[in-house]
């Protein structure tokens, strides 16, 4: 059997072992309920081998969507786990916006619609996947609105996020300025639960967890309104990542929406807003996309992977995409050289806060891999595309299907078995 094969093998392998039967779990033991793009990244996965199986995540994640368009960042539809927090901390049902099924009371980058498009277009019966399309379309533009609506209602075309979570980089070298700011009082008691099955070293330290936690207290207080939260928030940061994920998304559903005969202009609206706002966040200096700092009205000068998700998005302008290509050989930032082996750590080793094995402060994760794949294959840097497949792909022939990997020696970190690896390795064969 070729190495390729193999690996297909051991990917569909773990999908089918962390399914539910009602959705797959991002993994066997660490993150036991459904995650918002955890559920858009195995969807698109499931789209290479089973196109009912992939309909079916994305229903069910949709589920958990709110009466004002939020699709939260985890759905918990089988009630509480071992995985901290329960639905009792949320307590999203305080929100008047809340669905019956309990749900965190944050969002998650929305890759969703990328991964419909996907699951219709390889659809070989395109009578039923317009019916499925019909079925979910309406669901995925309310999210896109609640996004604008929510979390720029300033109209500058970048979204905000107000917790780290929200991001899916929780610990992220980038937030750590804005984290330091918060003096958390009145924390909600609580016990962490995630170093049960994965090594204290390659999680977030007590600092973050604790505020992570305090931010959540806060907002539950303020009964999840996304008016107060936006106006309120501590941690208020426009996010260059989300709003790429967003913009590329939207891409994908005006595509949808022209399939449908559904109108455009809004969809065009956003697209417009989201190019024009979004080369404010360029450093023409530093060559580099850097969030801003709402609350601390200053740019986050922190060099991480998120930087080039402009190119999956196709925000760049091609003088850009030639600066962050540099950026990409550089080995004093992300290129492999003595000190790292393998595409792409997730902070620049640059960074005085760049940690080697601890979760998003510095390994190797493969859905930003994806990404960045993407992203580099659109701007026509096809060398350094395949780099980072032939990279991927020995990360995982080498260590399994990693929750992230040390770019040092391309070990396993956190979780085993892990979905999104698992089904986006289906995407890179
Ligand atoms: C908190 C499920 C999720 C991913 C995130 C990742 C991690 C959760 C946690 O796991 O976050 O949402 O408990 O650490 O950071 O990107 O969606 O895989």
């Amino acid at each position: 059997m070729s190495v390729s094969a193999h690996l297909a093998g051991e990917a569909q392998r773990i999908l089918r072992d962390n399914d539910t039967g009602r959705f797959i779990k991002p993994s066997p033991k660490q993150y036991p309920h459904q995650w918002n793009w955890d559920a858009a990244l195995i969807a698109l996965g499931l789209a290479t081998f089973d196109l009912e199986r992939a309909r079916a995540e994305v229903r069910t994640l949709l589920e958990g969507q709110w009466k004002d368009g939020m699709v939260p960042h985890i759905v918990y539809h089988d009630g509480p786990s071992d995985y901290f927090p329960t639905p009792d901390f949320w307590r999203s049902e305080r929100s008047a916006a809340a669905p019956s099924v309990p749900t965190s009371g944050l969002t998650q980058p929305p890759v969703l619609a990328t991964a419909v498009r996907a699951i219709v277009e390889r659809d070989p019966d395109q009578g039923a996947a317009l019916t499925f399309l019909r079925e979910v379309y309406g669901k995925l533009l309310a999210w896109h609105r609640w996004f604008y609506a929510a979390r720029d209602p300033e109209g500058s075309g970048v979204v905000a996020l107000i917790h780290p979570w929200e991001s899916g980089m929780d610990n992220s070298t980038r937030f750590t300025g804005a984290l330091a700011r918060l003096t958390p009082t009145d924390v909600p008691t609580f016990r962490r639960r995630d170093q049960q099955h994965v090594a204290a070293d390659e999680r977030p330290v007590a600092g973050d967890y604790e505020r992570f936690m305090y931010l959540i207290g806060l907002y539950r207080d303020w009964r999840w309104d996304p008016e107060a939260l936006f106006e309120r928030a501590p941690f208020l940061i426009r996010d260059a990542f989300t709003t790429a994920i967003l913009h590329r998304a939207n891409e994908d559903l005006l595509e949808l929406a022209t399939s449908l005969g559904e109108p455009t202009e809004e969809i065009a609206g956003w697209l417009a807003r989201t190019r024009a706002g979004y080369s404010a966040l360029w450093d023409e200096a530093a060559g580099l996309y850097f969030d801003l700092d709402l609350r601390a009205g200053a740019p986050v000068r922190e060099d991480t992977c998120a930087t080039f998700l402009a190119l999956y998005a196709g925000l760049a302008s091609e003088a850009q995409a030639a600066r962050l290509a540099e950026h990409l050989r550089d080995p004093d930032a992300y290129a492999p050289d003595a000190r790292t082996r393998f595409y792409l750590p997730s902070a620049a080793k640059s960074s005085p806060y760049f940690e080697p094995r601890r979760y998003w402060r510095g390994p190797v994760w493969l859905n930003i891999n994806w990404f960045l794949v993407q992203g580099l294959r659109r701007y026509g840097y096809a060398a350094l595309a395949e780099r980072v497949v032939n990279d991927t792909l020995s990360l995982v022939a080498r260590s399994g299907f990693a929750e992230y990997y040390d770019p040092r020696d391309g070990s396993p970190c956190g979780a085993r078995d892990f979905s999104w690896s698992a089904a986006l390795v289906l995407e890179l064969l």
